[in-house]
């Protein structure tokens, strides 16, 4: 698929520590060690309605990732999917008498307008399930015939299931017993109450066409895949074997994240797929959960149309740390504005304090698991000195104003 509009991103004098990210497998912070290239997969929208400000959120959290990896000096090698054919998007296709193809598209169109205007740096693949039909059935039947993947005994609709105890390292990536793994693949689009599966929560690979519904030839037979297989393959096809890291929202962790592990580990044989699994909290509205089943959504297409300034749509969503589960309010975009516009009148000043302290020690915050509070605070406090004293460095306020565009995706000039 086509990906979207890059942005210049200014290089900054100097370097900062390592980045250190919390990886939900290990349950802890710990240093990123990419190579010079570094691996990134981060799953990407279900395109059945349009972007609001929990995906957005998300994006700008692994935005920063690609920013200070870049700032490192990486080859950050970002790869993201398109779920373009999933349950969600047939049944609301049906609801809408629209055509599910179109309805695909036309949101994948408007999270790309999206992306573009919170400056979220692109993906390097952009890819749909549809156009990766063909290495995602390749993957099943290798998995199929290396005994880690079975045909359910169902004579109409004989499925095509992963067995769970195929890589001897099932549930080590969220860490969950049986019973949480079988109420969330449950609540998750999984089906553990299906007769004839090794374990309920066994994931679908390959789904027999059924009538009415589309489905695409393979030597599996006509059909289409299970969610996961399809960001499994998408990463292992583009990334390799082993990837830096594989991020999405904590609602991925299970069983989304845990099965694209096990079905690249059963494939390569090399544990674990990802050294990093990485996930953000949820953003909520009115004390729930923002999600298209509740409705509760604020989208940013809306926000857009409202002329609110994308800038202060990301710095009122950095304003929160990535991992805390967290409340859109209007007063956050409130004060993003008024943030945004002292940080815009410190850095058109002739001159201001000194800015190497700051730029390091924003490169400290933002390496110390993406602590962007603490980041924004810092800018707060350099720009509060320069509007109250007025003079000092005449570089200072360039200096800023790119590493605030660099670092954090701001764009603070004219
Ligand atoms: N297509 C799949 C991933 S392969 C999917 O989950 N799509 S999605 O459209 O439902 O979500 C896209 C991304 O936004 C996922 O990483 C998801 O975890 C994240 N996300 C969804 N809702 C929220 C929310 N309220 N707050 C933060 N992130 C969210
Ligand atoms: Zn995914």
């Amino acid at each position: 698929m086509q990906t979207w509009a890059s942005v210049d991103v200014p290089r900054l004098p100097g370097g900062g520590p390592p980045l250190r990210l919390y990886d939900t497998a290990t349950a802890r912070v710990r240093p990123t060690a990419p190579g010079a290239t570094a691996s990134m997969y981060v799953c990407g929208i279900t395109p059945y309605d349009a972007t609001h400000l929990g995906h957005a959120a998300t994006y700008l959290a692994f935005d920063l990732v690609n920013r200070v990896w870049r700032d490192l000096g990486h080859d950050v090698h970002y790869v993201q999917n398109v779920t373009d054919i999933d349950d969600p998007l047939l049944e609301r296709a049906a609801r809408d008498q629209d055509d599910w193809v179109v309805l695909g598209m036309r949101e994948t169109a408007l999270f790309r307008e999206d992306m573009e205007a919170l400056r979220v740096l692109p993906p390097r693949h952009f890819i749909g399930a549809v156009e990766a039909m063909g290495e995602i059935a390749e993957l099943v039947g290798k998995l199929l015939a290396g005994g880690a993947a079975y045909r359910i005994d169902d004579p109409e609709f004989p499925d095509v299931y992963f067995d769970c105890a195929a890589t001897g390292h099932f549930g080590y990536e969220s860490n969950y017993d049986a019973q949480t793994m079988i109420q969330l693949s449950r609540e998750r689009g999984g089906d553990p109450d299906r007769p004839g599966k090794r374990h309920p929560a066994d994931a679908l690979l390959w789904r027999m066409a059924r009538d009415g519904e589309p489905s695409w030839e393979s030597d599996l037979g006509a059909g289409r895949p299970g969610w996961h297989v399809e960001c499994a393959a998408i990463a292992l096809n583009r990334l390799g074997t082993q990837i830096d890291l594989n991020g999405g929202g904590s609602d991925l962790i299970f069983p989304h994240h845990e099965f694209g592990a096990a079905h690249a580990e059963a494939f390569t044989g090399m544990h674990p797929f990802a050294r990093h699994y990485t996930h953000t909290g949820m953003i909520g509205l009115d004390g729930e959960k923002m999600s298209k089943s509740k409705g509760n959504l604020v989208f940013v297409s809306k926000l857009r149309a409202e002329r609110v300034d994308p800038d202060a749509i990301r710095l009122a969503l950095l304003a929160g740390h990535y991992r805390t589960d967290r409340a859109w309010t209007d007063a956050l975009l409130t004060e993003a504005r008024g943030r945004r516009a002292r940080w815009r009148e410190a850095v058109a000043l002739a001159a201001a304090p000194a800015a190497d302290d700051l730029v390091a020690r924003l490169r400290t915050h933002l390496a110390d698991d993406l602590d962007s509070p603490a980041a924004l605070a810092a800018v707060d406090g350099w720009a509060a000195q320069a509007l109250e004293r007025r003079g000092g460095d005449a570089n200072a306020p360039a200096l800023v104003r790119d590493a605030v565009d660099a670092l954090l995706g701001v764009r603070l000039g004219s």
